[in-house]
């Protein structure tokens, strides 16, 4: 018999190819590069969470970069954790805060990390399942960013336009979100994983829609979930879209590891920009996921 997984993976062969840019297999319900899933196995085995440490951990183009950026801006600024950071003026998101997956253990399965100075700041697409259990027991403290799937959706489908300078049919790209055949999808089950993790001691459950809606507030919230004072409105104006964007010009054409270049990540920034491409049909598609997915759960995102 076996899982329920494995009996669906029986059903229907694990592997995919993905819009553009090459095979997935699905592994433990997600579906990701062969690469990310070795990565992933390295991490369990040899990632060992301080207590200081700050994991960031979000499903692709749901705030990840901001994330980056305000965690990065919020320990320089802080008056009660000595950091010497470096300016992001000179330096993009990325460049600041390493993938578990890419940067440390999908470059070297064994990486010690116990060089990295303290506090240390990881980032993450990977589901909470697939990290080590002791992310979670360890004092380290995990921040998770989620978005409205349409506007998450969109986001994701014009970086694949731009970066591969090809329109993909939005109509497909749309039925592969919807059946999760995306970088670390499917986003439902992702979001709901660190969802039913938020009231545990050390995780924050925040979202792009609070962040624009009151961005000093929820720079706050983040300031003080990891024990910081810190100069909340520099943070807020360092991070905000118009000035990452305009930083992320002035470096040039800097190319992050995935060959997507760094002023890519910056777009359009808003909420609701769904509504310019995706029809009522889709719209009603992804409610009906979400109801059939969190049903109970008390999570929505303001979709219903
Ligand atoms: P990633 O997972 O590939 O790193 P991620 O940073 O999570 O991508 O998401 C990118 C989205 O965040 C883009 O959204 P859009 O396509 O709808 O425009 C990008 O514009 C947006 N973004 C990046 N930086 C900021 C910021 N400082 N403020 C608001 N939105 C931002």
């Amino acid at each position: 018999m076996g899982t329920p997984q494995q009996q669906e993976d029986r059903l229907s062969p694990p592997e995919a190819k993905w819009w553009v840019d090459g095979q997935r297999i699905r592994h433990k319900g997600f579906w990701f590069k062969p690469e990310f899933i070795t990565a992933s196995e390295a991490i369990r085995a040899h990632y060992t969470p301080l207590p200081s440490d700050i994991i960031l951990a979000s499903f692709p183009k749901t705030g990840t970069t901001w994330l980056k950026a305000l965690t990065f801006s919020i320990l320089r600024h802080s008056s009660t954790i000595h950091d010497d950071r470096d300016h992001l003026d000179n330096l993009n998101p990325h460049e600041v805060v390493p993938f578990l997956e890419i940067e440390l253990f999908g470059e070297n399965p064994s990486k010690d990390t116990t060089k990295i100075s303290c506090p240390r700041v990881f980032n993450t697409h990977l589901p909470l399942s697939f990290l080590p259990d002791t992310v979670m027991t360890s004092g380290s403290k995990v921040i998770y960013i989620t978005r409205h799937p349409a506007d998450t959706f969109v986001s994701l489908w014009h970086l694949y336009n731009n970066k591969f300078g090809t329109e993909i049919s939005i109509q497909e790209a749309f039925d592969d979100f919807c059946k999760g055949i995306v970088p670390a999808g499917p986003y439902f089950e992702h979001v709901l994983e660190f969802w039913e993790a938020r009231d545990r001691d050390g995780v924050l459950f925040l979202t792009y829609e609070e962040l624009k809606g009151k961005p000093e507030e929820n720079v706050k919230r983040i300031a003080d979930f990891l024990g910081c004072k810190t100069m909340v409105e520099k943070v807020v104006k360092e991070c905000s879209f118009e000035n990452l964007r305009g930083a992320s010009k002035e470096t040039g054409e800097g190319v992050h590891w995935s060959g997507t270049k760094y002023k890519m990540f910056f777009r359009k920034g808003v909420v609701g920009d769904w509504k310019n491409h995706l029809t009522q049909e889709m719209m009603k598609e992804l409610e009906d996921i979400a109801e059939m997915k969190w049903r109970g759960s008390g999570l929505d995102l303001n979709i219903f």
